[in-house]
């Protein structure tokens, strides 16, 4: 099992991101602590310097298996569902702008909150609309580059547009692209899916990214969430991709990498 934790490049409001602050510090504690990978939180591709970033996260030993892209609704409020062109025009030239990076570190683009949330007085049918119109323009721009998009099902309490894998793969029959598929969480899915390990059989192929957090969104070990068990449904799947932790500093950053990795390496898979 090939391991990551996520890592934003500038500091960052959202919670589940374990380690914020100086970066080369927390790519050297993440190498130390025995994890392969580092997934990357960037809100804007023009705010890091790609040569600088790749030194630091060779120097290391680890590769990004992912780039994170949800800063960008976080901070600054883009969205593909925006009722106001503009935005939405803007949240796809930002995805479109995470290409070069990504086909650099041969990571998979993540999807999230960029998705936005139904605003007051549009229709879910009309976000829908705007969703896989913006995730086809993405997708073929992106094609040629080998990179793939996965979005992100993401539970009820944080947006109305695509909660399960069954919403998701709707989506991926809609958009129609190879290098689309999703990212499943098991923070969201134990709070959505009727059987976890019966959405990552229907998945499949189409898994294209993994995130670990548990029930309480602690460190995987600290809830109740079955390990064991999706992960094992996860690889028979054929899932050759990293395991990324993405969870709340809890006790702290520090501790809670190191737990992860801990029971992780003790799962049974
Ligand atoms: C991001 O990967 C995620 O899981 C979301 O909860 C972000 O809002
Ligand atoms: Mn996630």
């Amino acid at each position: 099992m090939k391991l990551s934790i996520v890592l934003s490049t500038h500091a960052a409001q959202f919670q589940a991101v374990a380690f914020k602050g100086d970066f080369e510090t927390n790519v050297a504690k993440i190498a130390d602590y025995g994890y392969e990978g580092v997934e990357l939180a960037i809100r804007d591709p023009k705010l890091v310097n790609p040569d600088e970033l790749e030194a630091v996260v060779q120097r290391h030993g680890l590769v990004v298996p992912a780039i994170g892209t949800g800063q960008a609704w976080g901070e600054e409020r883009l969205s593909f569902t925006s009722s106001d062109p503009a935005v939405r025009r803007a949240a796809i030239e930002r995805i479109k702008s995470h290409i070069p990076l990504a086909a650099r570190f041969k990571a998979v683009v993540i999807l999230g909150l960029i998705r936005g949330i139904t605003p007051a007085g549009q229709t879910h049918e009309q976000s829908m609309a705007f969703l896989v119109e913006a995730l086809q323009e993405c997708s073929a721009a992106a094609a040629p580059y080998g990179v793939r998009y996965a979005l992100e099902p993401l539970n009820r309490y944080e947006t109305d547009l695509i909660h399960t894998v069954a919403d998701g793969l709707d989506l991926i029959e809609r958009v129609g692209a190879d290098n689309f598929g999703l990212l499943l969480d098991t923070f969201h899915m134990n709070i959505e899916e009727p059987s976890i390990e019966e959405s990552i059989r229907a998945c499949g192929e189409r898994i294209f990214h993994f995130h670990v957090a548990d029930s309480n969104r602690w460190h995987p070990g600290a809830g109740h969430i079955d390990f064991n068990s999706i992960l094992t449904t996860l690889f028979a799947t054929g899932y050759t991709g990293f395991v990324s932790g993405e969870f709340m500093p809890k006790p702290d950053a520090d501790t809670g990498a190191k737990r992860a990795i801990e029971y992780l390496r003790q799962c049974q898979v």
